[in-house]
């Protein structure tokens, strides 16, 4: 042995993965890597607090997820760090709040939020030599503005630390309607190339609102563009006949292309971003999950996501390798039952309830928005447990660090703590504060204390929509711990505390 290579083990036996490993030796390489665990995130779509079995949902059974729930940490007071998508996943992947880069919702043809060479999760596992992929909706934007669908889409994941990608690009309900595998739209006929616009109508395909007839759901006026699938869309699209998706085949490709992921890396370390479409509008579950549920299409797109996670789960086990691999499930944003679509969401939820115990949802600055099942599971490395600890998806960047040894560069992931502990169930305390941002206000937890801050921007498409956001023009303050629902704001006899906590919002901002 040489000295290097004897070093090299020591530093194996030890566990210590820091040190860089000869190159001389592939085999150290192999022998190294392979002791680092799998990194799945399981990461759904406006799921609410209330909609998985364990949480307490009345409407649907999911018994895959509860399965993860009895066998992990199950988090009681977990939070997205926004209460709509993007923000949410440029949080998970940046390890940083969303309103560092202005994040919102984006349009289906925006360019890429997270700019190439910027630090992520992905690339800093992979530099670790993790194989990385995402699978899935996206909706972090794609290529550098006006993209071309037609040819190279880029950059966009494989430019910000992933090796492979199979993409629904931004949203179920807009355009463009098909597929993204690395940088090519799948199945698009070069004779029949695809245009896609949000500000003027392209092609001349039906619409919403010249053949409501073809419709399997009427839609509201913002989803009654180009109709595709008999489901008209945000935004205009003509071309690509042969690359149109069928909503109704979502569930069966991603979790093909997820488990053809898994297999063909078993023998290394992986990371997985499986981003479901389920449970955003427009919800179409396959054929076999219809009348699964009591609640109609959003109660059934449930089961569907909950038979997903049961087969990624499963080929874990089959492949024998779910006790090295950490499974984090949860969802981007709370829930919302009309969302566009009028699939009878609202008519059919009888008793259960969405958001738990917790007001608002989707959109929102009530717990609803953020607070979302949260699970982590490791086979034979975790003990069940319940834990109520205030915690962030951003979070996990730097805990999947620390779990792998991986140093943090200066400035990298900035709203990121190391919580490996907790998420592990070994300590229930993590922050004492937390930003929570919805599409109108910034709102803030310090422990069971929650502000909302008056609310500024509330955008004019959410204005008339009736939902209960919690925007106010007056400061709120609640007291979770005996006012969970958030319904006596307490601001007027604490104005002390509503200063510091104002002020303490603006400070984390000024970071
Ligand atoms: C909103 C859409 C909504 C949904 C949302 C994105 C309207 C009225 N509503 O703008 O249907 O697509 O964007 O959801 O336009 S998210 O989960 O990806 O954030
Ligand atoms: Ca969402």
């Amino acid at each position: 042995l040489t000295t290097a290579v004897a070093t090299a083990l020591v530093l194996l036996s030890t566990g210590c993965s820091k040190q860089s490993t000869p190159e001389s030796s592939t085999e150290m390489v192999a022998a190294k890597t392979q002791q680092k665990p799998n990194l799945i995130v399981l990461y759904v779509d406006d799921l609410g607090y209330g909609d998985v079995g364990a949480y307490g949902a009345k409407g649907v059974e999911t018994p895959n997820i509860d399965k993860l729930a009895a066998g992990g940490v199950m988090f009681t007071d977990a939070h997205s760090s926004s209460a709509t998508c993007t923000p949410s996943r440029y949080s998970l992947l940046t390890g940083e709040h969303g309103f560092r880069n202005d994040a919102a919702i984006l349009p289906g043809d925006a360019p890429l939020l997270i700019r190439p060479g910027k630090k992520t999760l992905p690339s800093l596992l992979k530099q670790q030599g993790y194989a990385t992929a995402v699978v899935g909706k996206w909706h972090l934007g794609l290529g550098n503005g006006s993209v071309d669908w037609n040819t190279d889409v880029k950059p966009g994941p494989l430019e910000i630390g992933f090796d492979y990608s199979f993409l629904l690009p931004a949203t179920g309900d807009r355009v463009p309607t098909v597929y993204l595998e690395n940088h090519n739209v799948v199945n698009l006929d070069k004779n029949d190339p695809i245009t896609v616009s949000y500000h003027e109508k392209v092609g001349n395909k039906p619409t919403g609102l010249t053949h409501p007839e073809l419709l399997k759901y009427p839609a509201d006026l913002e989803h009654s563009e180009t109709i595709v699938n008999g489901i008209s869309r945000m935004g205009s699209m003509t071309g690509g006949e042969k690359a149109l998706w069928k909503d109704e085949e979502f569930a069966d490709i991603f979790t093909e292309k997820a488990v053809n992921f898994i297999r063909a890396n078993k023998n290394q370390p992986f990371f997985l971003f499986h981003s479901y479409h389920d449970i955003h509008v427009p919800r179409m579950p396959h054929e076999r999950f219809k009348g699964k549920s009591s609640m109609g299409p959003r109660g059934d797109a449930i089961v569907q996501m909950d038979w997903i996670s049961g087969e990624i789960v499963k080929e874990l086990e089959r492949l024998g390798i779910d006790d090295n691999t950490m499974i984090v499930f949860t969802s981007d944003n709370g829930p919302v039952l009309h969302d566009g679509y009028f699939d009878q969401a609202k008519e059919l939820v009888g008793d259960h309830k969405p958001g738990g115990v917790y007001r608002g949802g989707k959109y929102g600055a009530y717990e609803g928005a953020t607070r979302v099942p949260t699970i982590v599971y490791w086979k034979g490395k975790i003990q069940p447990t319940e834990s109520d600890a205030l915690i962030s998806q951003m979070d996990l960047y730097a805990s999947f660090a620390k779990l792998i040894n991986a140093p943090l560069a200066e400035g990298e992931a900035q709203d990121s703590n190391d919580f490996l502990d907790v998420f592990m169930g070994k300590s229930h305390t993590a922050r004492e504060y937390l930003i929570e941002e919805s599409v109108g206000t910034t709102s803030l937890r310090y422990k069971n204390w929650k502000l909302i801050e008056k609310a500024s921007k509330i955008p004019d498409w959410i204005a008339d929509k009736k939902m209960d956001v919690g925007f106010s023009d007056k400061p709120q303050l609640f007291d979770l711990s005996n006012d969970a629902g958030e319904q006596n704001n307490i601001a007027a006899e604490h104005p002390e505390l509503v200063k510091q906590l104002q002020q303490k919002i603006q400070d984390i901002k000024q970071n």
